[in-house]
């Protein structure tokens, strides 16, 4: 199953507007996964009891998970977390978000810094690798449900750019020159 991805335009305008570019410029999944976000399609519905889901976490070792649901009336500091999420970041751990209701997008730098867009929807369950620069907005329909996977217990703390000088930033972009 694929997952729409494109280079963004650089307008300023609302955050949760598409931006693609015209021509739109896509990126493949094959283009993602050189950059370490990896991507799987599962089914949502089920999640509570999904073996595919179960073998994806032994495997991965996702053993902690929660949900967040991102809207106005159920988020606490909505405005405040939103404007967080959207400001240019990074972990230093893996960043992991299965989509189980409503939709959203994950904006990564690509390898020549560009921003590329995600759009990720209802059964999309996506990676980003420690060290990578990223942000994350609603779209136009303003709601998504998320689980949060994490290896061990989780570390929510996020660097806002610059944050160059970290450890796990640099084992990054070393492992961008062997992909
Ligand atoms: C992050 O760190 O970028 C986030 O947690 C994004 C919001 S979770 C759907
Ligand atoms: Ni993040």
């Amino acid at each position: 199953m694929t997952l729409e991805a494109w280079y963004m335009d650089s307008s300023d305008e609302d955050q949760r507007l598409p931006h693609k570019l015209s021509p739109n410029q896509p990126v493949s999944l094959d283009e993602l996964k050189k950059i370490g976000v990896l991507h799987w399609k599962l089914n949502a519905d089920i999640c509570e009891n999904d073996p595919e889901l179960e073998k994806i976490r032994k495997e991965q070792g996702y053993s902690f998970s929660d949900t967040i649901t991102i809207q106005k009336d159920t988020l606490p500091n909505y405005e405040e977390k939103l404007k967080m999420f959207f400001e240019e970041h990074l972990h230093l751990d893996d960043e992991i978000r299965y989509i189980l209701d409503g939709q959203a997008y994950f904006d990564v730098r690509s390898e020549g810094d560009r921003w590329i867009r995600i759009a990720m929807g209802k059964g999309d369950l996506i990676t980003l690798p420690a060290g990578i620069y990223h942000r994350f907005t609603l779209d136009q329909t303003n709601y998504t449900k998320a689980m949060r996977l994490f290896v061990g217990e989780p570390v929510w703390k996020a660097y806002n750019r610059p944050a160059d000088d970290f450890e796990k930033r640099q084992q990054y972009l070393a492992s961008l020159q062997c992909a």
